[in-house]
């Protein structure tokens, strides 16, 4: 291991020259395939993980469901202090954990320290909510009858989470999941295993300190056979799955033909609108961070830029400005705003990307190549210039609009009407984020209202990326209409009864229907 990468798996207990065991279900365990984390940065093999086998699948799902019914008859507020003891262990680990994140995902350190902070954040709000998941006593219309509606735990759930936010996602999903009184199983992606394991542990050390079984938060790294399995087994009552809409739809139909329940996190595409009396000085920053940030591997990453005929020549001289000084660099380093994409499978779909918009006659403002001469051990990095391209007109049925590129490519278009850019933004399958920039309340009204953005993120003033675990998170149309972490987002956890009770001696029947003879 080299001398930057030794020092962030040791503190957290992850260094090893032989393969790290990469199952928990209240054991650690692995015997299937062997997963490499390799760092993007370098190229380096940070550590092998062996995955789950077919077997060691099967008996996760078994303890899961046996962990849940133990589990499910925890009351709440109790869950609730698990979660707390959950938050603390993950604060007291908060800077080594954001290390790690950059160090596997390659995302800088501060956004590595934000993402586990989001876990952290989640698991207060979790700590209220376990007191507050309330049901409801509903009027009937029959005298001396009452109606509930019941929340009751789910089951098992299984977390299928990408690489782009490692740590986060599974957390949003995990600390619900427990609130409500379920047994979870994860599944992360298969080039971050590592995050994975260090998060296992933490959570598992709590549990055990409580004795709950560990298997109420299974984990199973592994590949596609591994996720294919979970989205098939009808020992999984909901599937959270976030990735591609690709992958999406397969898991949406598999978990939907045997009548599970399916939550999904999928692509985004995602617009800023600057009007004319935008405050570019907080535009044109948000737009850089929103298009460049974790090199544009956020979901909820800027992919599309609309601006105003009256501000185009000046937000983009302000924006080349920020772009030019922009530099690669080891996203340890605290200076660095730039790390490297996640695989090189990554550098070729961006790759990919430029060449498609060169050819439609797009002009490219920034960027466009990857770095190639950079020092060691940069080198051995996926680092790509982040690009800024004006396509010759918009067209929201053209593949430049409408595909999602996992990189930091930014597409321009000139609009002189608010509703012609609405349109726009509304015009592609995905509908995650979206932001106006304006200080005019007329339009805010018009944003945010029915003929407004279609998005399940729908801003004002304020970056397309970024979001805060209070509201609900999630996306509409391909995005794929799931929510998570804050709001009503609980309510999907849960399976929901209606309990008519009767107190009385007598038992009439609904809308007064007689049924004697
Ligand atoms: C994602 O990219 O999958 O709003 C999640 C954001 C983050 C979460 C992004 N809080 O950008």
């Amino acid at each position: 291991l080299s001398t930057r990468a030794a020092p962030v798996l040791n503190a957290l207990d992850i260094a090893s020259e032989n393969e790290l065991p990469g199952v928990y279900d209240g054991q650690w365990g692995g015997s299937g395939d062997v997963l490499e984390s390799v760092c993007p940065t370098t190229g380096e093999v940070l550590a092998r993980v062996r995955s789950a086998s077919p077997e060691e699948l099967h008996t996760a799902l078994e303890k899961s469901k046996e962990a849940y019914k133990f589990f499910r008859s925890v009351p709440a507020p109790r869950r609730g202090e698990i979660l707390r003891q959950i938050r603390e262990a993950l604060a007291a680990k908060r800077d080594e954990l954001g290390a790690l994140v950059s160090l596997e995902m390659g995302k800088i350190r501060t956004e590595g320290v934000g993402e586990v902070q989001e876990f952290i954040d989640i698991a207060d709000y979790v700590v209220g909510l376990s007191r507050m998941m309330n049901g409801r006593v509903v009027a009937s219309e029959r005298p001396g009858h009452s109606i509930l509606e019941v929340p009751n735990p789910l089951g098992l759930v299984a977390v299928l989470s990408a690489f782009n936010f490692p740590v986060a996602v599974y957390g949003w999903n995990l600390a619900l999941s427990l609130a409500a009184g379920n047994a979870t199983l994860w599944k992360p992606s298969e080039t971050t295993s590592l995050c994975s394991i260090a998060v296992t542990k933490i959570i598992s050390s709590v549990l055990e300190k409580n004795s709950i079984p560990g298997a109420v938060a299974s984990l199973v790294t592994g590949g596609k056979y591994v996720g294919q399995a979970i989205v098939e087994s009808r020992d999984v009552d909901m599937v959270s799955f976030t990735g591609s809409e690709h992958v999406g739809r397969i898991v949406g139909r598999t978990v939907q033909s045997r009548f599970g329940k399916v939550l999904l996190e999928l692509g985004g595409n995602n617009a800023s609108i600057v009007m004319p009396d935008a405050d570019l000085s907080l535009a044109v920053p948000a737009v850089f961070f929103g298009a460049v940030g974790t090199a544009g591997q956020r979901c909820t990453s800027s992919r599309r830029l609309y601006l105003h005929r009256a501000v185009v020549a000046e937000f983009l001289e302000r924006l080349q400005k920020l772009y030019a000084s922009v530099r690669p660099g080891d996203p340890l380093a605290a200076s660095t705003l730039l790390g490297p994409l996640h695989t090189r499978a990554a550098v070729g779909i961006y790759s990919d990307a430029v060449a498609r918009l060169r050819k439609a006659g797009a002009e490219i403002l920034a960027g466009g190549t990857q770095y190639v001469d950079l020092a060691s051990p940069l080198d051995g990095g996926n680092f790509v210039r982040p690009t800024i391209a004006v396509p010759k007109k918009v067209d929201v049925a053209d593949a430049i609009w409408r595909e999602e590129t996992f990189a930091p490519v930014l597409c321009v278009g000139v609009f002189d009407e608010l509703e012609e850019a609405i349109q726009w933004n509304n015009g592609v399958p995905q509908g995650l984020s979206s932001s106006l920039w304006t200080r005019d309340l007329r339009n805010v009204g018009k944003w945010i209202g029915p003929a407004g953005s279609d998005a399940g993120i729908v801003n004002v003033n304020v970056g397309t990326s970024g979001a805060e675990i209070g509201a609900a998170f999630g996306g509409n149309k391909s995005t794929g209409w799931g929510r998570e972490s804050g709001g009503d987002a609980w309510k999907q956890y849960v399976r929901w009864s209606a309990c008519t009770i009767n107190f009385s001696d007598e038992a009439p029947l609904a809308q007064g229907v007689q049924f004697s003879s």
